[in-house]
């Protein structure tokens, strides 16, 4: 069994691995990083992931980074938890990474205007004027799509829970908990109620819960807004 460290923060895409390590059921360990300080840029982390991001997963204290292959990963090297559901050819693998892809490449980057929108424009005012609204836009099409790709069933792959649907979940949480508009999309709302039943979420959102509480002690925590 290899040694399991993970590299998180609060709120950030860094809860899909959480997800996909606690339906596993595996031993592991996660590190609080502390993005308000900075710390993702720090000498210390650089030196694990250079490019300053969670999440970073250390295996046997090798990193491997990017929620596309950390997932890959673990749905190779922990075959019976079913992570992704098993294919017959390699095309049909390769599905399975565009949709991981889909989500690290396309949805993720339309989070990040809505949800973080001063990363893209200096003034603070200006990028809730601004870029959150076109971010919002931006992502109605994309959440249509999945809201009709639920339609058959309430996972990604229809009867069957996936590391996909952890990266949804995620997703749709970090949208709507800044006022994205969720009326229109009743399957993603349903996805996201099922998702929440699930002992694995619930035991990685509690890690979560309790890792907002340090940041709060320390002054550290900012809250979605
Ligand atoms: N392509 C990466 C993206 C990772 C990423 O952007 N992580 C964000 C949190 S959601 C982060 O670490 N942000 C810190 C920063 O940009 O300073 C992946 O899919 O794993």
């Amino acid at each position: 069994m290899p040694n399991l460290k993970l590299f998180v923060a609060p709120n950030t895409c860094a809860r899909v691995p959480t997800i996909a390590l606690e339906e596993i059921g595996v031993p592991f360990e996660t590190e609080l990083v502390r993005t308000a300080a900075n710390q993702q840029n720090s000498p210390e982390f650089l030196k694990v992931n250079p490019k300053g991001k969670v999440p970073t997963l250390l295996i046997d204290g090798d990193p491997l980074t990017e929620n596309v292959a950390i997932l890959t990963w673990l749905n190779t090297t922990f075959p019976d938890a079913n992570l992704l559901p098993e294919t017959n050819t390699p095309l049909d693998t390769v599905k399975q990474t565009a949709d991981l892809a889909f989500f690290a490449g396309t949805v993720h980057p339309t989070i990040t205007r809505i949800a973080m929108p001063i990363k893209f424009i200096e003034d603070k005012a200006l990028s809730f004027e601004i870029v959150r609204p076109k971010g919002t836009e931006a992502m109605m099409p994309i959440m249509s799509m999945i809201n009709k790709r639920l339609e058959d069933g309430p996972w990604w792959y229809g009867d069957t829970w996936s590391a996909v649907d952890g990266y949804l979940y995620w997703a749709w949480g970090r949208i709507t908990g800044v006022g994205f508009p969720g009326e229109d999309f009743p399957n993603i709302r349903r996805h996201h109620e099922l998702s929440n039943e699930r002992p694995a979420v619930q035991r990685a959102m509690a890690r979560e819960t309790e890792n907002i509480k340090v940041l709060e002690a320390e002054g550290l925590f900012i809250a979605p807004r």
